[in-house]
């Protein structure tokens, strides 16, 4: 007997619903769910293939611990206990810092990796945060910080009603979107076209989504800030830029004018390579559309400029009245954003705080550089104690961030690691206990994260599909206890976590004057809270004080988790609206045009107008089936076109002598890899692209699969130096190499 249960797919930022096929305890498939008020039906080959993800035999059943040199499997006492007598010893002797937390990408795809680092790092009180972050938008949430004083206020391009997109470093038809949550992206941009409207598309590859173009623009890898810059001095040069009804709302237009003075679209020509005529037309489009939204993403994050590009991009839609409105790029508002606070002054955005020990880079956002996490394990410098025990939530750095060789030696020197991680893979294999979660489908689903980067204000909850498997634990629940082993509380009900930060929250919210809870009582606020666990009763909590929410009782109508429930295929709240000014915590209330950190970073942007590399560089790629390191291990996704292959335009390969199907070494700064050449005029000369993720060779994992066709670590070309100097975010495009046959 089989049945069907709907489950909202944590495989990448999209969040489609999808209904699963399920017989006994097991997904035996999974298709669009096409009532999904968001998603409507659509659904990929990976979202397709969830079964697959699911049901992955690799995938760790129980705790495994480090015994005599060896990880063996364990109970989850046994594997708290070495966790709290791994941990404790390192802060009392070493103190907060010394314990490092690594977050990754999967956390913003789970209810307990929304609900539980943050409480965690405050138990911890460390300051050696790394997160998977500083190797994709940390850019974006510095420039939106410092533009308008909150770092997590991203515009998003309104992609159902906008007349124009302007795309920089983005491949939504393999990526299906990032900072821009839209199930069915290309669908939305096809009808985009379909309508009438224009897409252009700036990639030194041409991608599936450059195909779907008007206008492609082969820039050169690393320029990105440049071309924006030029975009922004024609609109103000030919009085073409017009803030519209954000006018009062802005300030620092004079003195952007002078600073972006000398970025003539003929200046920035060589560099970018881009014709002057070329960028004047693109700003000229821009300026002429009845509205337009700009989008960046990895290609214009992780590179130098990679701040200064992100601030452009927002700077480009506020020159053309584009920022917060209809068809420009608006602020979404999620049903478990606080209720907002009326608009006026705030605290503004700091950077810097604290600095890395050893490199001195700046925090940015409360994080240190993920490319400086192997630095400061394993150097001792004099000031400060190095990271001696690890964290690791959902990540695997040891693929994902530059120089992963490096950092698998300091990770073996460390005293004591902890992964939480479905896997045995190259950074869990290092861990003295492994805490595996569930497979997704008996895990809850909410997206905290991708409701406030919406393209449309909804808001969807799914139950676990499957109920947990007889000694399966709950993610919630193993981060639960691991705040308790941070809090010296180890083996305390784990609830009490939750119970702790509704009581922290609700006392808050009673003294706010605009909450629609000001001024009542927090414990019999709490008593009214539905919910058959902790997580959900914490989101009960959020939706009701939301600015959707029912405020327990003072807006009837409003949400709370037990309407949502009745809703199974989510409730519409209704397209982005304009918000602005309310969402402004600058310390003038306004936007700030040129804030002081960017003005002085200026400086290094005029030095790139005359860099030009002679040789080749390299960029990145991503492919449908595959997700960064972690999907390489499911037949059903692997094969085909998804392999690590480094694609050379025909004009490089015969320059080099670098035959199609050929082995070639690939040296960087930071080493070399042997990868087979697909020669392919899909990137433009000058450039080769090698996917990430890769790299599934080294000893100690149980990835059965990936082992068999590893392909690999392109960070092993980055020796960890390049950065971003402001976001401390990794340069991962546009980086120096040099190809030859291997032969
Ligand atoms: N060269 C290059 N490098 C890149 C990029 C690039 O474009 N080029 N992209 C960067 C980007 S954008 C990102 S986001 C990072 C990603 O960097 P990471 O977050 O380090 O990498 P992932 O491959 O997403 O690894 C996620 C880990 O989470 C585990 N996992 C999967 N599901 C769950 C779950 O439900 N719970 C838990 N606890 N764990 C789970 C996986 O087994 C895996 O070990 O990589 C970056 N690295
Ligand atoms: N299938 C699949 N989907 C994914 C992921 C995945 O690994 N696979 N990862 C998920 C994650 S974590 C993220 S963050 C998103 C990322 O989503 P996207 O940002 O869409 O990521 P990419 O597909 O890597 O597209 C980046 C593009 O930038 C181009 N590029 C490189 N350098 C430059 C440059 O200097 N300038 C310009 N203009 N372009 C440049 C590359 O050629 C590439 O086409 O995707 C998410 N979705
Ligand atoms: S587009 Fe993303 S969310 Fe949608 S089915 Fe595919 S992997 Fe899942
Ligand atoms: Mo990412």
């Amino acid at each position: 007997m089989s049945r069907t249960a709907l489950r909202i797919c944590p495989l990448c930022e999209a969040t489609c619903g999808l209904t699963l096929t399920i017989e006994g305890t097991r997904v035996t498939g999974a298709r669009g769910d096409r009532d999904d008020v968001f998603s409507k039906g659509f659904v990929c080959p990976k979202g397709a293939s969830f079964g697959a993800v699911d049901g992955d035999p690799d995938r760790l059943r129980a705790p495994l611990v480090r015994r005599d040199g060896a990880l063996r499997e364990a109970t989850w006492e046994e594997a708290f206990d070495a966790v709290a007598a791994g941990l404790r010893p390192v802060v009392e002797r070493h103190g907060p810092h010394a314990v490092g937390v690594v977050l990754g990408n999967p956390n913003v795809h789970t209810v307990a990796g929304a609900l539980y680092p943050p409480v965690l790092l405050g138990a911890l009180g460390t300051r050696s945060l790394f997160t998977a972050s500083t190797v994709d938008q940390m850019p974006k949430h510095v420039s939106s910080g410092l533009l308008y004083g909150d770092a997590n206020a991203i515009p998003v391009p309104d992609l159902d009603r906008t007349d124009h997109l302007l795309v920089l470093g983005a491949n939504p038809l393999e990526s299906n979107g990032s900072l821009c949550t839209a199930p069915d992206f290309p669908g939305r941009l096809k009808a985009l076209r379909a309508r009438g409207g224009t897409l252009t598309v700036v990639d030194p590859r041409r991608t599936r989504t450059a195909r779907l173009a008007d206008r492609h623009v082969a820039i050169r890898p690393g320029t990105d800030a440049l071309l924006l810059a030029a975009l922004a001095h024609v609109l103000l040069e030919e009085g073409l830029a017009d803030l519209g009804d954000l006018a009062p709302h802005v300030q620092g237009l004079g003195e952007l004018r002078s600073a972006l003075a000398d970025f003539t679209p003929e200046a920035v020509a060589a560099a970018c390579d881009v014709e002057p005529a070329v960028t004047r037309a693109l700003a000229r489009e821009l300026a002429a559309a009845p509205t337009a939204a700009v989008y960046g993403r990895i290609g214009s994050c992780t590179v130098p400029h990679g701040t200064l590009a992100s601030w452009l991009v927002d700077v480009l839609m506020l020159l053309t009245g584009n920022l917060d409105r209809p068809g420009g790029a608006l602020f979404p508002l999620a049903a478990t954003d606080r209720t907002p606070r009326p608009a006026g002054p705030g605290r503004g955005f700091a950077l810097g705080r604290w600095r890395s020990r050893v490199s001195g880079h700046p925090e940015a956002k409360g994080e240190l550089p993920l490319s400086a996490l192997a630095e400061e394990i394993d150097t001792a410098t004099g000031d400060g104690e190095p990271v001696r025990a690890l964290v690791v939530v959902a990540a695997n750095p040891v693929l994902s961030a530059p120089d992963g060789n490096r950092l698998d030696k300091a990770l073996e020197s460390l005293d004591f690691m902890v992964s939480v991680d479905p896997y045995l893979n190259e950074t869990s294999r290092h861990a003295d206990v492994v805490l595996p979660p569930p497979p997704p489908a008996q895990s809850p689903h909410h997206d905290f994260a991708f409701n406030t980067l919406a393209v449309r204000n909804q808001v969807r909850y799914t139950r676990p599909a499957v109920p947990l498997e007889p000694g399966r634990m709950a993610e919630a629940e193993i981060l639960a206890r691991l705040v308790l082993v941070a809090t010296g509380m180890h083996g305390a009900d784990p609830g009490t976590v939750d119970t702790a930060v509704v009581e922290q929250t609700l006392g808050r919210a009673v003294r706010a004057p605009h909450s629609p809870v000001h001024g009542r009582d927090p414990r019999e606020l709490a008593a009214r809270l539905h919910g058959a666990d902790g997580p959900e009763r914490r989101l009960d909590m959020m939706l009701r004080l939301g600015p959707y929410g029912d405020g327990f009782g003072a807006r009837p109508d409003g949400l709370n988790l037990e309407r949502l429930l009745a809703h199974p295929h989510g409730i519409d709240l209704g397209p982005l609206r304009p918000r602005l000014p309310q969402p402004l915590r600058t310390v003038s209330g306004k936007v700030e045009l040129l804030p002081r950190p960017l003005a002085d970073d200026l400086p290094r942007l005029r030095e790139a107008l005359h860099v030009r590399p002679d040789g080749l560089v390299l960029v990145g790629r991503r492919h449908l089936r595959s997700n960064n390191s972690w999907m390489h291990n499911v037949p059903a996704l692997t094969g085909g076109s998804n392999r690590c292959t480094l694609h050379i335009h025909p004009e490089d390969a015969a320059r080099l002598g670098v035959r199609d199907g050929a082995a070639v070494r690939v040296r960087g700064a930071g080493g070399e890899v042997t990868a087979p050449a697909e020669v392919t005029d899909g990137v433009r000369p000058g450039v080769v692209s090698l996917p990430h993720g890769w790299g599934h060779d080294r000893p100690g994992t149980r990835l059965t699969h990936a082992a068999g066709n590893p392909g690999v670590n392109v960070n092993q070309l980055l020796d960890g130096s390049l950065l971003d100097p402001l976001s401390g975010n990794a340069v991962l495009n546009g980086i120096p190499v040099e190809v030859a046959p291997a032969v």
